[in-house]
């Protein structure tokens, strides 16, 4: 991968993790950021078969979830026991959208394109 790819990721990355961090405090409500108000979930994927983050966490009820492909490679999106309620899916550097209502709770995000979820395609959604 060249580096100019490697420099765009992780910029991005740390721009999810900032908007992330920005909101994970709780009780200062009036910091937060879009994202959170709009309960929307961003997973990042690229052509390394990974996403952005191990971990991420949104408030039970309806759930949002924009899945991002920053490359060209074919992914897609499940949650491990929800497979019939949620498949988003992607490929060069579309973004899918998708709902799905979740009760609090730990959930395992993956890609079930063959040889993905090993590669590291697979997060923990902590609903909460
Ligand atoms: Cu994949």
């Amino acid at each position: 991968m060249d580096k100019n790819i490697k420099l765009q990721l992780s910029v991005l990355a740390s721009i999810v993790i900032l908007a992330l961090s920005s909101c994970g405090g709780g009780t200062t409500a009036s910091q937060s950021t879009p994202e959170q108000s709009d309960g929307v979930v961003r997973v990042i994927a690229d052509d390394t078969q990974k996403f952005d983050q191990e971990r991420y966490t949104a408030s039970p009820g309806v759930v949002e979830i924009e899945y991002i492909l920053d490359g060209f490679q074919a992914h897609n999106l499940l949650i491990e026991g929800f497979e019939e309620d949620l498949v988003l899916e992607v490929e060069n550097g579309e973004t899918a959208t998708g709902s799905i209502s979740l009760e609090p709770g730990r959930y395992i995000l993956y890609c079930d394109i063959a040889g993905h979820r090993e590669a590291g395609m697979e997060a923990q959604l902590l609903v909460e």
